[in-house]
């Protein structure tokens, strides 16, 4: 299978409508091999569609509603976000599941939710340091995975995962590339299992311009979902170009 080379930014609540300004003009004339994304804050979808639309770089958010639409204040729905002509949701980031306390079947909701809508979920798994040290990793994406497979085969065909292990988010501790491509290989025999070997896997936690290229040599990378380094331009575009 050939599974192209994906690198989505993620700007988590970072941003002013100046600074997206000179960030999304110097990203707008990329032309790279890889796909890039970037995945901004709601409140500047609106530029980022304006600001991005006719050039080789997509965008997204970072959630989206398990519900169509109603009374759910505060919540934006999938239909919402193809409104403002998204690609990308990411669904269940760790942030997401800690500080919102994000559920597997919410998360499993929120993917069919951004399928229904055409949108790409980028679903986000991974465990923490504890977890990994209780030896209970496998344990723990077989958890986070399960209700997402049994979404089945025609919306797994739809999804793209993100392997991010916790405690290398925003630690500045990437994992080597041999300890993500260990998690990756696990991810991929769940999607082959599914009948989905073709089904992206990035990988997120502390990638940067001076890791992402080891990392990308891993045969079951597909690309890194990128948090903190996503801010500076050149920085993302080095690692767009590793
Ligand atoms: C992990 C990642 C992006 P960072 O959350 O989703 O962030 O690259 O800052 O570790």
């Amino acid at each position: 299978f050939i599974r192209k080379r994906l690198v989505i930014g993620n700007w988590k609540m970072h941003g002013t409508s100046v600074q997206n300004a000179a960030l999304l003009s110097s990203l707008g004339d990329y032309a790279g091999s890889a796909e890039l994304a970037v995945c901004v804050p709601f409140p500047y979808l609106a530029q980022a569609s304006q600001s991005l639309e006719g050039s080789a770089i997509s965008w997204g958010a970072q959630d989206v509603s398990a519900h169509a639409q109603g009374a759910y204040t505060g919540e934006v729905s999938a239909a919402m976000l193809a409104d403002f002509a998204c690609r990308w949701v990411l669904v269940g980031h760790s942030e997401r599941r800690a500080y919102h306390g994000e559920t597997d079947a919410l998360v499993a909701d929120k993917t069919q939710a951004a399928i229904g809508a055409g949108l790409t979920p980028v679903v986000c798994i991974g465990e923490t340091l504890a977890e990994r040290e209780a030896g209970r990793l496998q344990e723990v994406m077989l958890r986070q995975l399960d209700q997402v497979l049994a979404l089945g085969g025609d919306a797994l065909s739809r999804i793209v995962l993100a392997y991010e292990p916790v405690w290398a988010i925003g630690t500045g501790q990437s994992a080597t590339p041999e300890l993500a491509q260990e998690a990756h290989a696990f991810i991929r025999a769940q999607l082959e299992r599914a009948g989905q070997p073709q089904v992206r896997v990035l990988y997120g936690g502390s990638v940067n311009a001076a890791n992402a290229a080891s990392l990308f040599e891993m045969p079951d990378i597909d690309g890194a979902l990128v948090g903190g380094a996503s801010l500076q331009a050149q920085e993302f575009l080095r690692i767009a170009a590793s």
